[in-house]
């Protein structure tokens, strides 16, 4: 059934390739460290879709130097497949997030699969140097097959380093392998990036390395793209947990500034959070950064 080529069939691919991911990304993690599962895995462990033809997994673990790595994926036959998977370093490395995120229905698969940094190499030319310099090679090895998406929420390119892979494409079989080895070869480089890690002892370094990671964990837990979804399939409390104390754990915890701290152009006149994703608009159609790495999209919304 599944080796029928179009599009249905590639949708059934993208959720089976998505499991495929986890199960060998976490294969090569143990074959470096020694995970230990996360205190937030057997919360949501027990996750009750609202329908019984949704399943979620969600898996969380800890490791030397890793603070926190999880999954979770979402799989509604001939509907929707869902793959959410991220690392996160202790804050006494500056290591970047590993951001694998891919969303498929029978029409098209939504991916943003990057090393995200943790200080905005817009501006931090070192960062920028010490992380991707060397691995531009990979913007282009995929560029061609998993062509730039086009305008995306301005506001989250601060997020996004010149290898972000960000893309729209047609859920075909032969798409999926390509997306597959990305996310294999992606995993790869943050593992190898993360052996080499040398732990930091300056302590004002290490706090600003957490206050990073609190700042990152804090738009994504107010505006990621996935929670109207994750609602709609979880409800309103399960997702607002979910979000909170799974996908984005330690924004509790890492850091006390709020998000209107953080984004202050999101506070509305009476003091609360906008709810808009973006207060700039979609902006950058192509892909804002050269072969080399060097940034030269202009905020062009509107
Ligand atoms: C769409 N998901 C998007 C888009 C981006 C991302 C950029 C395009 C729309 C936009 O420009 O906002 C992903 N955005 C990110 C990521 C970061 C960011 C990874 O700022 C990190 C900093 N997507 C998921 C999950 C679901 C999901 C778990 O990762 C569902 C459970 C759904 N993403 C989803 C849907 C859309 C989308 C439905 C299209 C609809 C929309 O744009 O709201």
């Amino acid at each position: 059934m599944s080796g029928g080529g179009g599009a249905v069939g590639g949708v059934l691919g993208a959720g089976s390739s998505y499991q495929r991911f986890v199960h060998s990304a976490l294969e090569q993690t143990r074959l470096r460290t020694a995970l230990t599962p996360h205190p937030s895995q057997e919360k949501f462990n027990f996750i009750k879709p609202n329908d019984d033809t949704t399943v979620l997994k969600a898996l969380s673990f800890s490791a030397p130097k890793i603070r926190l790595l999880r999954s979770l994926t979402v799989e509604k036959k001939n509907s929707v497949q869902v793959l959410d998977f991220a690392a996160f370093s202790e804050p006494e490395y500056d290591l970047p997030i590993f951001c694998a995120n891919a969303f498929t229905t029978p029409a098209q698969s939504i991916v943003v699969l990057d090393l995200n940094p943790l200080y905005d190499i817009t501006v931090d030319n070192d960062y920028k140097d010490k992380y991707y310099r060397n691995l531009m090679p990979l913007v282009q090895k995929y560029s061609e097959l998993l062509p730039w998406g086009g305008k995306i929420t301005s506001e989250s390119l601060r997020f996004f380093s010149p290898i972000v892979i960000w893309t729209i494409f047609e859920p075909t079989e032969n798409n999926h392998h390509v997306l597959y080895s990305a996310l294999t070869d992606y995993y790869k480089v943050w593992l190898e990036l993360t052996d080499e890690a040398i732990e930091e002892n300056d302590r004002a370094k290490i706090v600003r390395n957490g206050e990073a990671q609190h700042r990152y964990l804090t738009w994504r837990n107010e505006k990621d793209p996935g929670y109207p979804l994750l609602k709609k399939l979880i409800g309103e409390t399960q997702a607002k947990d979910l979000v909170s104390g799974f996908l984005f754990e330690g924004v509790n915890s890492l850091g006390s500034k709020s998000f209107l701290d953080y984004f202050p152009e999101y506070a509305r006149d009476d003091g609360t959070v906008n709810k808009k994703r973006s207060m700039v608009g979609k902006s950058f159609e192509a892909r804002p950064w050269d072969a080399t790495g060097r940034f030269i999209g202009s905020d062009d919304a509107g």
